[in-house]
């Protein structure tokens, strides 16, 4: 497997999942840019209704106002949008394009994100050449409600013991749940609600950011 340089490893701490649902279309990118001044890390692009044609409108937008920061631009489930765009790569789901062929399409230096949601997906990803686990989900949310069992806190620990590739956490993480869960090994928090239902993004991002920088460094 091919080792990415430092320089193009994301920083997973605070990774922003987008919901027009939430956000409504209009405040979509504007949502998004004050989520990352707040200090989110990574932005993934995730819609599941919008045409192909607005979805690819949409992620050049976001690409745009991510240029000049460090912060990655990850599409979900659409392999196309990204190459369409030039995104920084994508997160994939066992119902979505393998791995490997994704690899082949996007090239080495394409993040590549895969869901973990059982122990066969742990046992399938280990195999795969992918940068990162989705830990799906830790807690039950109403934001996602086809989910399979929660992880919980416990899960999270054990997924820490068996691999050494960074865990995102996702599902239920907000300003409660997102220290418990770094300290039981997870990498970073991915939000959905916690940002895009929030009245001022930017001030719950900085928030969560305190809480992920507060837990990870300072203890
Ligand atoms: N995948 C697993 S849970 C989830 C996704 C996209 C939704 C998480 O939403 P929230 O609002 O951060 O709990
Ligand atoms: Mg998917």
């Amino acid at each position: 497997m091919l080792m990415k340089p430092e320089s193009i490893k994301p920083d997973y701490n605070l990774y922003l999942v987008t919901d027009s649902g939430m956000t409504g279309r209009e405040n979509l990118v504007r949502t998004v840019g004050e989520a990352v001044k707040g200090g989110v890390t990574v932005v993934q692009y995730r819609e599941k209704t919008a045409s192909t044609a607005a979805m690819i409108r949409e992620a050049k937008a976001i690409l745009a106002l991510l240029k000049g920061t460090p912060v990655p631009l990850i599409i979900n489930d659409r392999v196309d949008v990204a190459l369409a765009v030039g995104a920084d790569g994508v997160h994939l789901g066992h119902n979505d394009m393998d791995p490997v062929t994704a690899r082949k399409i996007m090239g080495p230096d394409a993040v590549i994100g895969y869901s973990v949601e059982s122990w066969q997906d742990l046992d399938d990803a280990e195999r795969l050449d992918v940068d990162y686990y989705g830990v799906s989900p830790i807690f039950a949310t109403p934001t996602k409600t086809d989910t399979g069992k929660p992880w919980g806190i416990e899960g999270m620990q054990k997924l820490r013991g068996l691999t050494g590739r960074p865990l995102v956490a996702i599902g239920g993480m907000n300003t409660d749940t997102i220290s418990e869960t770094l300290m039981a090994g997870a990498d970073g928090v991915a939000v959905v609600s916690a940002i895009c239902a929030s009245e001022n993004p930017l001030a719950s991002a900085r928030e969560l950011h305190q809480i992920v920088t507060e837990t990870k460094y300072n203890h």
